[in-house]
């Protein structure tokens, strides 16, 4: 048993966190099911691996980058607050875990469990109508561990092993169920790329794709966006991402002001630097990130969506890989990403206004992950089925929710004291209401939305016109 748990643990600390390594050896596994050349599995290994890596460069970047400084509005203002952020949120259970003397072994014991019980929803699949498999390994860990306080916080009597099998079927389905609901949408984006979105903003995908054509029209896209002749010069993306970013960024940073953020950022802001170097090196980093970004996604979604087909087609019959959000940029117009990530944070930004305002006894402070990836994510879905318009109100719109329902969730949950909450929006539109249902019905609730979460691809399934092209994620 004790060998058993040392390597699970391994396996956990080098591979299913290691998102690199796990799409690496799945893109590997792939291409020997497919029984290429070693050579070109080896190569395959590499080029997953390498992309991978170099996403993470760039999400690193963007995420080192900006979040202090959007974390440093509140310490500037001397706001007491929660920060909205995975990370944060990360941290702040870590803490309230060990508050109540708990370590995170509960949470790697039920990842585990639900990645093992994603397999066989979708080795199940003709029972179940699941399809997806979540390879997102830091995700994985992210959600688990909000899950593990939201179920503890919710049933002091399983604060136990029994709570971790709890936490495991509830993640597992989650990831499986709403992995499964991006198959539509990200199939009409990517025009069939073969893969699904397994990341924070699952539920809002599938949201996002039934309200947007209501909110405008797809062909008045971000894409056809007729631009006054000088401002064509924004078809290109690094412009268009660097210019905006010095507008708004600029902002930001002109607001916390030199003092502040010469003590914030004193590595990069040397004496020697001047405010507006600063401010401008500062925002056009962002153009660098995101551009290293998609370098990165180009290069492992493409061999991994190639290579899944041997596990499709061998291991899981029909199954999808569901991936970081990020790899559906490269498929949308690269304004929706910006403006995305604009609407979002003005949606934040005027919420948070509002909370100052009126008063809130809790404060909630931007963090960069949610206000720009989820953000981005649903301005680049929206756009598609809505075009401009909706792209701009929906992302907006999830600022807004991002900001208000963290205000609820903080005080609920009792986080506030640990200074964060998870802040994507799949933990705004689902998480706190299960949460409430728990902690008001307990096993009730936990029944219930099991059955809940396993109706849902049911239901797809049912309205699918063509059963056969669902089953193979073309639907
Ligand atoms: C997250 C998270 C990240 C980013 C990254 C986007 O939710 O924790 O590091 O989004 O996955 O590519």
């Amino acid at each position: 048993m004790n060998n058993l748990i040392i390597i699970f643990i391994w396996f956990i600390d080098n591979i299913l966190t290691k998102p690199e390594f796990f799409i690496g050896i799945i893109v590997f596994v792939g291409y020997v099911l497919l029984k290429k050349k070693w050579y070109e599995c080896f190569a395959g290994f590499i080029k997953a691996v390498v992309g991978f890596m170099i996403l993470l460069v760039g999400a690193k970047g963007l995420v080192e980058k900006f979040r202090p400084i959007l974390a440093g509005l509140g310490e500037r203002f001397d706001l007491k607050a929660a920060v909205i952020d995975p990370y944060f949120g990360l941290n702040a259970v870590d803490s309230a875990l060990k508050s109540i003397n708990l370590t995170t072994t509960y949470t790697m014991v039920a990842l585990v469990i639900g990645f093992l019980l994603n397999i066989l929803l979708v080795k199940l699949s003709k029972i179940t109508k699941l399809r997806t498999l979540f390879i997102t390994g830091h995700i994985m860990v992210q959600q688990s561990l909000t899950i593990t306080w939201i179920v503890f916080f919710a049933f002091p009597e399983y604060r136990n092993f029994i709570g971790s099998i709890m936490i495991g079927i509830l993640v597992g389905l989650y990831w499986a169920v709403g992995s499964n609901l991006t198959v539509g949408p990200t199939q009409r984006l990517t025009k069939n790329a073969g893969f699904a979105v397994g990341h924070q903003e699952m539920f809002a995908i599938w949201l996002v794709d039934k309200v947007a054509p209501k909110l405008g029209n797809k062909e008045k896209n971000l894409e056809n966006m007729k631009l006054p002749k000088w401002l064509s010069m924004f078809n290109d993306s690094i412009v268009a991402t660097g210019t905006l970013m010095l507008i708004f960024f600029g902002t930001i940073l002109v607001i916390l002001g030199e003092d502040f953020l010469r003590k914030l950022d004193p590595q990069n802001f040397p004496e020697k630097l001047s405010f507006i170097t600063y401010i401008i090196s500062s925002s056009l980093s962002f153009s660098v990130f995101l551009a290293i970004l998609m370098m990165g996604v180009r290069m492992f979604v493409s061999e991994l969506t190639n290579s899944f087909q041997g596990i499709s087609n061998k291991l899981l019959p029909g199954s999808l890989p569901a991936v970081d959000c990020a790899a559906t940029f490269n498929f949308a117009p690269q304004n929706a990403v910006l403006f995305g990530f604009i609407c979002g944070s003005l949606g934040q930004f005027i919420t948070i206004l509002g909370l100052i305002l009126f008063h809130s006894p809790v404060l909630i402070i931007t963090g960069f992950v949610p206000v720009f990836f989820d953000n981005a994510t649903i301005a680049v879905y929206a756009n598609k089925v809505g075009g401009t318009r909706a792209a701009l109100i929906c992302a907006f719109v999830s600022g807004v929710l991002q900001v208000s329902i963290s205000a609820f969730a903080v005080v609920f949950f009792g986080l506030y004291k640990f200074g964060g909450w998870h802040g994507s929006i799949d933990f705004e539109l689902i998480w706190p209401g299960f949460g409430l249902l728990l902690h008001n019905f307990g096993l009730v609730a936990y029944f219930v939305i099991i059955i809940l979460l396993l109706l849902i691809p049911q239901l797809q399934f049912r309205r699918a016109k063509d059963k056969e092209l669902y089953y193979q994620g073309l639907e």
